[in-house]
């Protein structure tokens, strides 16, 4: 590494000149492809964004100009540029560098990230800060073509262009979200860059009226503001012209030195936001160029020299997520009101199987999540049945439009969260653990989650048989290789499923802790604690008749959900038994996930940290049993708590 190895932060990179950045963006790029091929990681859209990190660190005296990366999936040169670059093999492993931004990583990350279409607000409120303290220092805001179409970031453009601060918004244009970019927006990117040729005639002719002797200068001037006024004209001009930002482009991404060029011209605009438009390749350098680059937004580990994946030999069960989407096309095929719908995953969520079988009945809305639930809820209204897969953190972007425009009017909506519970290696940002909490707390919804695969079919059946909204949680990665060929059942809506009888501790789990509850249960058995495990099923509405039951049955409930404690499903058996007058007739001890953030890591080991697995289910059942066995011990802890 003739440049990488004395780059220790972006000043070490702002001592060598323009002609040597090209050199150093490829050896970050081939540090990036080198430590992918290994871990795996954000790959294709690092990869696209490297002679971006590598123009913004030189132009911009980082960290005191601030950089504000949007979602961060494509800011490993960035990580590798500001002092990160041993680490940079740790990314997304257990204790290692984030997946994406965080502000206490770096001081070079201003804004942490990890969900998309936030860049431009945040970097406007660093500009109106700066504005107010009499600062002096750039803002620069990086984002992708299809971030840029979310309604965050709409709605700060239209802010930033009428409050004219100073702003840099560089635009990452690749055509690409994670799936190919959807939307009238990306459109007129394209438009943007058929006026290529247009763009270089007027270079062209500035620089020969600049050659005119005696009169070039004033000529080029006159020429200026005509050249601005057709390019308003030629422009699809809109956002350029229309919403008062300036417009810089289009530039190679590629190509540092234009790249700077463009950053420099951008720093000189000071009387409002100017937008800096790069064309890039997601995936750019990545080996076997002529595999479908669609998938190289992320990889796994894969040979340096093919690009291909390594196989890992094992055949494990099919994931959630494709039974999910097997099953979504069986029901579309018996019914035509059913429309399927995803906000820019059509692979993650399993829609991509509904967007090919039934593509006049499925849709991308690109990463306008809000949009998807109002548009589902007009759907709705108008007798469709629509399923919106959505990412359970993804949904939390959702919150009013599923409570305003979908519960608040009782409309047949179902939701498919995805990747509910701790995700592992994305960790903070994209855990799903928030929505047993926010769904449970308002009127009309009714909220499920499976213990396996074939369970999340007969769920999926139900929730859009039910005349109002539903919703399904299941988590990321395989099922258990249960049966998957028999039809979907239609579950009594509120009825929680029994699997082992007992009469000391009864196990109240839900989704993903059902399979652990019931081996807690068997372990329990060898310890000589008969145990009642139950699958709740649903946690709205609850199955009051069994759970009041249990509690006039047994000692001990022991409850198990892979979700925030607050709120959860552990909170509305506690909140049952309140009402029915039972609080005080059998002691409820409640696994979940305390009130604090979960890192990223294996979910395994980061569940067992909470107690959640058979193990620890097992243990608390034990360990509160003795405790209730002895009343002296029991006190004694209580003053020792106090
Ligand atoms: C609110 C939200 N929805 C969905 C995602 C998942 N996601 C991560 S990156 C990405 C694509 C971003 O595309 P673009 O902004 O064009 O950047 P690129 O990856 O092409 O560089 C998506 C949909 C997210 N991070 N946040």
């Amino acid at each position: 590494m003739r440049f990488l190895s004395a780059i220790n932060s972006p000043a070490d990179l702002r001592q060598l000149k323009v002609e040597d950045l090209q050199g150093v963006a490829d050896e970050v790029r081939q540090f990036i492809i080198d430590t992918c091929s290994r871990i795996g990681g954000h790959t294709g859209a690092s990869l696209g964004a490297v002679e971006l990190a590598v123009a913004m660190h030189y132009v911009f005296d980082t960290p005191n100009d601030k950089l504000v990366w949007d979602v961060g999936h494509q800011a490993y040169a960035h990580k590798i540029l500001t002092g990160r670059r041993d680490q940079l093999p740790t990314i997304k492993q257990p204790g290692g560098l984030s997946g994406f931004l965080r502000r206490d990583e770096s001081e070079y990350d201003t804004f942490g990230a990890g969900h998309a279409s936030t860049s431009i607000s945040a970097g406007l409120g660093m500009a109106i800060a700066r504005d107010r303290k009499g600062e002096d220092f750039h803002v620069c805001a990086l984002i992708g073509d299809s971030s840029l179409a979310g309604g965050m970031a709409m709605e700060a453009i239209n802010q930033a262009g009428h409050l004219k601060s100073r702003l840099i918004v560089l635009l990452n244009d690749n055509e690409m979200s994670i799936a190919p970019a959807v939307g009238a927006l990306s459109r007129y990117l394209g438009r943007i860059k058929e006026a290529q040729s247009y763009q270089h005639l007027k270079e062209d002719i500035g620089d020969a009226l600049e050659s005119v002797p005696g009169i070039g200068g004033s000529l080029r001037r006159a020429a200026k503001s005509l050249k601005d006024a057709i390019a308003a004209a030629v422009l699809p001009g809109a956002l350029v012209n229309e919403l008062g930002f300036k417009y810089i482009g289009y530039v190679d991404g590629h190509n540092v030195a234009q790249l700077v060029a463009a950053l420099e011209e951008a720093k000189r605009v000071d009387d409002g936001p100017v937008i800096v438009h790069a064309l890039t390749t997601k995936g750019k350098g990545f080996p076997n160029p002529e595999k479908n680059y669609y998938a190289y937004h992320a990889t796994g580990p894969f040979d340096p020299k093919t690009g291909l994946p390594y196989k890992s030999g094992k055949v494990a069960p099919p994931t959630y997520t494709e039974v999910f989407g097997r099953t979504l096309c069986e029901l579309m095929a018996r019914d035509e009101r059913i429309i399927a719908l995803t906000a820019a995953m059509p692979d993650g969520t399993g829609i991509d199987k509904a967007l090919e079988r039934f593509p006049e009945r499925s849709f991308d809305v690109g990463i306008a999540e809000q949009h998807a639930i109002t548009f589902c809820a007009g759907m709705a209204c108008e007798g469709l049945k629509p399923v919106a897969a959505i990412y359970s953190t993804f949904l939390q972007r959702a919150f009013d439009q599923v409570i305003h425009d979908v519960c608040l009017q009782n409309l047949d909506v179902t939701f498919a969260m995805d990747r509910a519970g701790i995700v592992g290696a994305d960790g903070p940002t994209h855990h799903g653990l928030q929505d047993i909490a926010y769904l449970r707390s308002y009127p009309n919804i009714i909220l499920m989650a499976p213990k396996d695969e074939g369970e999340m079919r007969d769920m999926l059946r139900t929730a859009i048989e039910y005349p109002g909204p539903a919703a399904l949680r299941y988590p990321r990665g395989s099922g258990f290789g249960v049966d998957i060929e028999r039809e979907p059942a239609r579950l009594e809506i509120g009825k929680a499923e029994v699997l082992r009888e007992g009469h000391d501790v009864a196990i109240l789990a839900y989704g993903e802790m059902v399979y652990p509850a019931i081996e807690a249960g068997e372990n329990l058995a060898g310890e000589g604690v008969s145990a009642t495990v139950v699958n709740a099923r649903f946690v709205k509405p609850l199955d009051e008749e069994l759970i009041t039951e249990i509690a006039r049955s047994h000692r001990l409930i022991v409850k198990a959900e892979d979700a925030y404690l607050a709120g959860g499903f552990g909170s509305a058996v506690l909140e049952l038994l309140e009402a029915k007058g039972l609080a005080d007739r059998i002691r409820v001890v409640r696994l979940g996930v305390t009130d604090e953030i979960v890192t990223h890591g294996d979910p395994k080991v980061l569940l067992a940290q909470y107690g959640l697995c058979a193990d620890g289910i097992a243990a608390k059942a034990l360990e509160t049993l003795q405790v209730m066995d002895s009343p002296r011990l029991d006190s004694q802890r209580i003053r020792a708590v106090k």
